[in-house]
């Protein structure tokens, strides 16, 4: 009697549940179409990423959301087992006293730190934490001028622990212990890794040399062109601070005048440049900004989801905002620098660039858009 009256409501819900994917397509209050109404729920938090904490710009913040979309996802070992890690599940946000602590984590608490309000906000009741990450991650790099749209699927659940230490890739590593941690997180392949490099042309380092605040790994690191993969193969001649800290090499243009620190180079990069497994896939970057962007944005999806299957989220690609235009210059030889400066590694023809016609070695700009003064 009982069961018999339970019955219906019971079925009712099911085909309720099982209505939801047919009821699919969704019109967000600003007009956008989605792929399921969750979706619209990034719009809002999209604009508030991009004013508040980017402020419009590919800056110190915008950078730092990208790095930790890496560190979140790659702490995830398949020979550990899960509980190593989950990969791109919040972790970071959810224990930001455990993760960020990890020496190869330096510096990722100012990410975390930046994201967190956004969480505990209660304006975005239904975002997770590891969807925060990867999404403000695509927020981030579309304010960067030749940066892909993303995609973004949304619905990571969240982390219930933190990972372990030693996950992180370390520019000292050599290229077989980084081409195996990348393996053993997720299949990933050298040619994804160098793919996911690419995040290195808008990129700055504040704790390899601890003596420096925001030392570049490119000429250009408010735009995301192809000059990093160029300058990593010139010849190192200095440091922009001081000497032989880990996992530091000599750069190309360790010029520092002021707040306009010099290039710094990771070792990681210049030897992922020159060995024979990966300098090919490397130089065929070089001055083909439109591929290396669709490069990225293919291991971007593979990274986002990692510790997930891809059919268990949500595609909510309509939300992220369109990145801002291509500058379209083409990649050239910073001043005082020609293909004599280069090192290279792989057989196949380098490409012919032009190079930067000044006087003495080119001063990187502390501040986006030549501005004088910046906050970070
Ligand atoms: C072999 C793998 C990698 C190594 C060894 C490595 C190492 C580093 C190091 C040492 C820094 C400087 C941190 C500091 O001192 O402030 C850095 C910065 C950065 N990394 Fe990587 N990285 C790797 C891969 C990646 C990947 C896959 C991404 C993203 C998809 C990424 C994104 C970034 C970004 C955006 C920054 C700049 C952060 C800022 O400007 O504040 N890195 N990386
Ligand atoms: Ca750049």
């Amino acid at each position: 009697m009982a069961f018999s009256s339970i019955l219906p409501i019971v079925a009712l819900a099911i085909s309720t549940v099982k209505a939801a994917p047919a009821s699919q397509n969704a019109v967000c209050s600003d007009g956008t179409v989605v792929s399921n109404s969750v979706c619209c729920d990034f719009i809002p938090l999209a604009q508030d990423l991009t004013e508040t904490l980017f402020e419009n710009q590919c800056g110190e913040t915008a950078h730092e959301v990208l790095r930790l979309s890496f560190h979140d996802a790659i702490a995830i070992s398949q020979s550990l087992g899960p509980a190593a890690g989950g990969g791109a599940d919040g972790s970071m946000l959810i224990f930001p006293n455990v993760e960020p602590n990890f020496a190869a984590n330096l510096g990722i608490s100012d990410s975390v730190n930046d994201l967190a309000p956004f969480l505990a906000s209660g304006k975005f009741p239904t975002i997770t934490a590891g969807d925060m990450i990867q999404f403000g991650a695509a927020v981030a790099v579309g304010l960067c001028p030749g940066a892909p749209q993303l995609e973004f699927l949304a619905g990571r659940p969240n982390a219930t622990a933190p990972a372990v230490d030693g996950l992180i890739p370390e520019p000292q590593n050599t290229v077989d212990e980084i081409l195996a941690r990348f393996q053993d997180a997720a299949n990933l392949t050298s040619e994804d890794i160098v793919s996911l490099l690419v995040s290195h042309t808008v990129a700055r380092a504040d704790h390899v040399d601890p003596t420096l605040d925001a030392a570049p790994f490119d000429s250009t690191p408010f735009t995301f062109d192809t000059q990093f993969f160029l300058e990593t193969l010139l010849t190192g001649v200095g440091f922009p601070g001081t000497p032989n800290n880990t996992g530091e090499v000599s750069s190309p243009l360790p010029l520092t005048v002021g707040d306009n620190v010099g290039e710094l180079r990771l070792q990681s990069d210049f030897e992922l440049a020159r060995d024979n497994r990966t300098a090919c896939f490397w130089q065929s970057m070089i001055n083909e900004e439109a591929l290396m962007a669709s490069r990225f944005q293919a291991a971007m999806s593979k990274m986002a989801i990692i510790g997930h299957n891809r059919a268990d989220l949500i595609d909510c690609s309509a939300v992220v905002p369109t990145p801002v235009p291509a500058l379209n210059k083409p990649a050239t030889f910073p001043a005082t620098k020609s293909f004599a400066d280069v090192q290279q590694a792989c057989p196949s023809p380098f490409p012919s660039l032009t190079s930067d016609r000044a006087p003495r070695e080119t001063e990187i700009p502390h501040c986006p858009d030549n501005e004088a003064t910046c906050t970070s």
